[in-house]
């Protein structure tokens, strides 16, 4: 008799992609069942402040509070002290909210006081009334830096200066990962990821999403020893990110931008990749790169989707149905 595969899931995650997929995936599964490991090199300081926008992103995201215009931020928000920063002459270029820059007031204070990031992301979910279990994936700084292709020579910069100050409107030469060869994985990150039914990596963008995490010292090692039950969701849609850079980056960096190329990057550590259905001639080359591949709609354009897009990931994974 073949044993059933737990029902438990653990997620790998980015910012705006990975939290719609994860609010999919909460109508499907219960929020115990569920572990989010979240990216953390996108964390900058800012006024002084602690900023962790992907683990933000997924927290207002599942508490239905985030801002549906940007896919970042809280909804609702006001801008006051932004608005002053700038009238001082300070930086406003990342645009913090009031009710977001309470929640970098609190996180910072808490680290201040001793608490590790993963303390305190558990201490903000839950005031969020969020029952998943959400974790970075380190409790170490990691920094990922951008080297821009043009000038030639050009210095590295911070992930926030090319995402957001340069819109990620210049050509990359390369990524890092500054700190990550010492990173351990966060408490509970290991246990999640070998023990979990089914591993998903969420549709994030693979080399400044994806990257940080997989790149944490055996997280890799982890998912390789059971690749079999990983199953990637594709950035990817007829050759260009539904979101962000993740199409432009892969050329850039000397990838093929389409499903073939996401699979060429996974297979070491993921057996079966979801593609979308405007994709789907590219199922042959997928398989060749060493991916199974399974195509559906993998676009999230409300929860619903995104749930059905969660259903076809775990069944994909061979994942027993619970409702
Ligand atoms: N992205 C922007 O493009 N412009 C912003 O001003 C901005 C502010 C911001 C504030 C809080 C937060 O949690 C995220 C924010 N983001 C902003 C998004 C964020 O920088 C990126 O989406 C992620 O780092 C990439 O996943």
């Amino acid at each position: 008799m073949i044993a059933a595969r737990p029902a438990t899931v653990a997620v790998l995650a980015g910012g705006v992609g990975a939290a719609r997929f994860l609010r999919g995936l909460l109508r499907i599964r219960r929020p115990a069942d569920v572990t989010a490991i979240v990216n953390v090199g996108d964390d900058f300081t800012l006024h002084g402040l602690n900023i962790s926008p992907d683990l933000d992103t997924v927290t207002y995201t599942l508490a239905e509070q985030i801002n549906p215009e940007t896919g970042w931020g809280r909804a609702g928000e006001t801008w006051r002290v932004l608005t002053e920063l700038g009238r001082l002459g300070g930086q406003d270029w990342f645009k913090l909210g009031d009710l977001d820059l309470a929640l970098h007031l609190f996180r910072t204070q808490r680290r201040s006081e001793g608490a590790s990031l993963s303390q305190v992301t558990g201490e903000i979910a839950a005031s969020f009334g969020l029952e998943l279990t959400l974790l970075p994936v380190s409790d170490d700084p990691i920094a990922t830096r951008i080297t821009p292709a043009e000038p030639d020579g050009a210095a590295e910069i911070d992930f926030q200066d090319y995402f957001v100050a340069h819109q990620h409107g210049i050509a990359v030469r390369s990524v890092r990962f500054a700190g990550i060869e010492s990173a351990q994985p966060a408490p509970g990150v290991l246990d999640a990821l070998s023990s979990a039914g089914t591993v998903v990596v969420a549709p994030s963008n693979p080399f400044v999403s994806i990257g940080p995490v997989i790149d944490v010292p055996q997280v890799r090692e982890t998912l390789c020893s059971r690749r079999d039950s990983v199953v990637a969701v594709s950035p990817i849609v007829g050759g260009a990110s539904i979101k962000g850079p993740a199409g432009a980056m892969m050329r850039e960096l000397g990838h093929e931008p389409s499903v073939a190329g996401v699979a060429r990057l996974y297979a070491a550590f993921a057996g079966t990749l979801v593609i979308d259905h405007a994709d789907a001639e590219l199922a042959p080359a997928v398989a060749q790169a060493g991916m199974t591949p399974v195509v559906t709609d993998t676009i999230m354009a409300d929860p619903d989707r995104a749930a059905r897009l969660a259903t076809a990931a775990l069944e994909a994974a061979g994942a027993r149905n619970i409702t």
